[in-house]
């Protein structure tokens, strides 16, 4: 096989990057491990800025998330007693919109075939071969065949544990990490929000999400140790806490259902430099990963292939490497403050092994500056819609 850019992954990354590049007349193929179903299926993200809901209708493929997507003017943080409203549209003027990864996914994957773009599911053993080389090629097995996919360039979209970034020698590249000692027990249930906005909550028993998906969809999270057991959280127990944790307002308004899906997801926030090695350019969790707080993941992975595809249509159509060359820089400027801003959030909203009285009491200060100044509230704002590209 042979095709202009291999894109390896068909997460937000990869399938964002292959419709891009479609568009523009460049050929590309993807390469993905999971099956079609399992990819659809997956319960992730569920908040796009403007960058990304910007690329689907760029791509023409934003009418159902225009029909179906909330959108939102606004968020809250809360303190376990009172909600602190961030004004989002008011001191932006931009909005976000609730759709999740689920139903992006879903339609990038549903126009893939009539736009040319092939997508191979189940490829086992996928490697790469020869990135610092002008010939790069990516190698799998699929139907029990072994293949080879030659191609000028390779797009590692393979998410945070794919074989793309550990391609590049250890020796040409930089690690940023911090793991957090916490993660996130996310529930999804078939039942009204409890709030028609977000709700951030740090209660003195540990953070605390309100989300949802659609008004008879909701998403929940609460922070829990590392070692937690999913089988310690029968969904009444899950019930309770989120009650306790997201304050008594949110509590009178909470409907309780049966999970359709829960699970823990560790926080971790890692940096990869650069994100290029000869041939091969990473974009999204391969290179990068946020904690869930802030909700930057997807929307990165959006605006690292929107800096990416432009600087492969540019070389493609001849235009020179100098795009290409400087593709790493531009995407880690956007990458480092989303970095920070998550990062910032996390520590602001949860409780640490280490929080005692005075921690505490320095989270519950900075929570009443935020509710009082609308300095520190633009400032969230501005983040929480995104920076622009
Ligand atoms: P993905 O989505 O992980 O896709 C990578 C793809 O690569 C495939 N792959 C391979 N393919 C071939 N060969 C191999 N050896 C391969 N190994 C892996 C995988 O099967 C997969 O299909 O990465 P991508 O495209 O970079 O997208 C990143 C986002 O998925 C991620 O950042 C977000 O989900 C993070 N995130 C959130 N982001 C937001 O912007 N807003 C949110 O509200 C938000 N909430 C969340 C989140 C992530 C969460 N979890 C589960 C970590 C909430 C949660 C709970
Ligand atoms: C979600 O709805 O899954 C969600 C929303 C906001 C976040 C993280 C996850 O910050």
């Amino acid at each position: 096989m042979r095709t202009k850019v291999a894109i390896i992954g068909s997460g937000p990354a990869g399938l964002l990057l292959g419709h891009l590049l479609r568009q523009a007349g460049v050929d590309a193929v993807i390469v993905e491990r999971q099956a079609r179903e399992h990819v659809a299926g997956r319960i992730r993200a569920g908040v796009l800025e403007r960058v990304t809901t910007d690329l689907m209708e760029r791509l023409g493929l934003g009418e159902r998330m225009s029909r179906e997507g909330l959108v939102e003017t606004g968020f809250n943080l809360a303190d376990g007693e009172r909600l602190i409203r961030i004004e989002v549209e008011a001191l932006t003027g931009r909005q976000v919109v609730v759709y999740g990864q689920t139903e992006l996914t879903r339609d990038l994957i549903e126009a893939a075939p009539e736009r040319g773009l092939e997508i191979v599911w189940e490829a086992g053993e996928v490697a790469l071969h020869d990135i610092e080389s002008d010939r790069p090629s990516v190698s799998f097995v699929a139907k029990g065949e072994r293949r080879r996919l030659e191609c000028d360039l390779i797009a590692g979209c393979d998410g945070y544990h794919g074989p793309s970034r550990r391609a590049i020698p250890a020796s040409a590249a930089r690690e940023y990490e911090r793991a957090w000692p916490f993660g996130w027990l996310g529930i999804l249930a078939d039942v009204p929000p409890c709030h028609h906005e977000l709700i951030y909550s740090n209660h003195e028993r540990g953070f605390a999400l309100a989300s949802m998906r659609s008004p008879t969809r909701s998403r929940y999270y609460i922070q829990v140790p590392l070692d937690e057991k999913i089988d310690d959280w029968p969904d009444e127990r899950l019930w309770d806490e989120l009650a306790l944790r997201l304050g008594p307002e949110a509590a009178a308004n909470m409907t309780r259902g049966p999970a359709l899906e829960k699970s823990i997801a560790p926080l971790r926030s890692y940096v990869f430099e650069p994100m290029r090695h000869g041939r091969l350019f990473l974009a999204g969790d391969a290179a990068h990963i946020v904690p869930p707080t802030g909700a930057k993941g997807l929307n990165l992975a959006a605006s690292d292939v929107a800096y990416l595809s432009e600087a492969i249509i540019a070389w493609a159509r001849d235009d020179g490497e100098a795009r290409l060359a400087g593709y790493s820089e531009r995407a880690l400027a956007r990458v480092w403050k989303a970095e920070r801003f998550s990062w910032w959030l996390t520590g602001l909203m949860h409780r640490f092994p280490d929080t005692g009285p005075f921690e505490r009491a320095m989270q519950i200060a900075e929570l009443d500056y935020i509710a009082g100044s609308t300095a520190m509230r633009t400032a969230i704002a501005e983040n929480y819609v995104g920076l622009p590209l």
